[in-house]
């Protein structure tokens, strides 16, 4: 008897692993060309870039290439987009690595008087309705995980991911966004 409880409870644990496994699978990452390495040059593709800032080789976090965005004197901003189509009620969590390099010269300086963030903006066609902004990056760091996650709102039918560095007056330094993701949450 205690042999065949033995096997009961080998069957069970060897289920209780199967599920386990498929239940913590990696969601799928829903941003294309997440790591800027498709590209022609400056143009990463799949993104709308706006403000000049470029695809760039000189710091990244995976692979070859990341984003190379900037703050600049005045009330600037500049970044990079990719729309998802959505519906009301639809949760996502969007990840990504900044850095702002400590050094001196061009591309890179620290970040003085400017912010980096990552942000989630909500439209029902070219309407925005809302958005939600990670923690802010301000000065010089090295690579570091920003989050931020968000419910589309009541009439949302897009949902756009943005990168983004924003300026003030005295502002400078240099930002780079790589190995970015977006999943949808449960
Ligand atoms: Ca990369």
């Amino acid at each position: 008897m205690g042999k065949v409880y033995a096997v009961v409870l080998a069957v069970a644990a060897a289920a209780i692993l199967v599920f386990s496994q498929s239940s913590v699978k990696a969601a799928d990452n829903l941003l294309v060309n997440p790591g800027f390495e498709s590209g022609t040059e400056v143009n990463a593709d799949n993104w709308g870039q706006w403000g000049g800032v470029e695809r760039l080789n000189e710091f990244k976090h995976g692979g070859d290439w990341a984003l190379h965005d900037w703050a600049s004197d005045g009330t600037d901003n500049r970044g990079a987009f990719q729309d998802i189509n959505t519906a009301p009620g639809t949760k996502y969590v969007f990840t990504g690595y900044i850095m702002s390099p400590n050094e001196s010269g061009m591309h890179k300086s620290p970040l003085v008087a400017g912010e980096a963030f990552l942000e989630i903006e909500w439209f029902q066609g070219d309407a925005k309705l809302s958005s939600i902004k990670s923690d802010s990056v301000k000065g010089a760091t090295d690579w570091k995980q920003l989050s931020v996650s968000g419910t589309a709102p009541d009439g949302a039918d897009k949902a756009r991911f943005v990168v983004k560095v924003t300026s003030a007056a005295g502002a400078s330094g240099d930002i780079y966004f790589d190995d970015l993701e977006v999943t949808q949450a449960k």
